[in-house]
């Protein structure tokens, strides 16, 4: 017996937070033709009208999370901080009262939440090799140590962080070491976070090696531009030299 009225809704507007400070200011143009999800009871899709508004209406009773689509690689912006206006957190997902604390959007017949906002803002990102650290002072030939190199993200927006070490013959790569994702590739360890890192973040990619002979040259921290282009390219990269025996 369904009919048109019953059923939960979840409305809002997508729009361009051009100031950055989370609020849907009345000079600030809405996005037109941004897809929605919403996801629970299956996974149903809706584009934002010519207004900027979505609406998903008849929710069946449940559990229910939105995801607002990834804008990185149409235009360059990135989901605007949570907390006001936008209730989709910063990396796109939506849940109960746009606090991920919350958990999943109860939905019942008589929900009608019509404010359901999310904001976008022009990323600005600045992946930066941050620092080298090497475990052991004065290392002679046969020390096994550990190398790491940091990079961080100082931009306005998460990103895929990476990091690339680099290490000079003679320092044989026993395993990678660090808390980023990654994989050892002759003498150079390979790190990547697929999923984004929010601003602020540093982390490491390293290796434990052993000197199997004299050294004589540089270790190398480098950072490459993920899903946004990078504001600053020339704080990238970081070397430092090393020399054993
Ligand atoms: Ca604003
Ligand atoms: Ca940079």
């Amino acid at each position: 017996m369904a009919s048109a009225d019953q059923g939960g809704s979840i409305c809002g507007t997508v729009w361009h937070d051009v100031n950055e400070d989370g609020v849907r200011d009345a000079n600030e143009p809405v996005i037109p033709n941004h897809l929605v999800g919403l996801h629970g009871n299956g996974d149903i899709y809706v584009n934002s009208g010519d207004d900027g508004r979505y609406c998903f209406t008849n929710i069946a009773e449940g559990d229910y999370t939105l995801r607002s689509n990834d804008r990185s690689l149409l235009d360059q912006t990135s989901w605007t901080h949570p907390g006001r206006d936008s209730k989709f957190d910063e990396y796109g997902a939506g849940y109960a009262a746009g606090d991920p604390n919350q958990g999943p959007i109860h939905v019942t017949e008589k929900t009608r939440i019509d404010d359901y906002d999310s904001g976008f803002l022009d990323a600005r990102v600045d992946l930066h090799a941050v620092q080298i650290i090497v475990t052991k002072q004065n290392p002679q030939v046969g020390d096994v140590f550990e190398i790491y190199g940091s990079v961080g993200n100082s931009g306005n927006a998460p990103e895929q962080l990476n990091g690339t070490l680099t290490l000079p013959e003679g320092l044989t790569i026993l395993d990678r070491a660090g808390g980023m994702p990654s994989y050892v590739q002759g003498q150079q360890v390979i790190g990547n976070f697929y999923e984004r890192r929010f601003a602020g973040d540093v982390e490491f990619v390293g290796a434990t090696v052993r000197v199997d002979k004299p050294v004589n040259g540089e270790i190398k921290i480098e950072t490459f531009r993920g899903v946004f282009p990078d504001v600053n390219p020339g704080n990238n990269v970081l070397t430092q030299p090393i020399s054993i025996g």
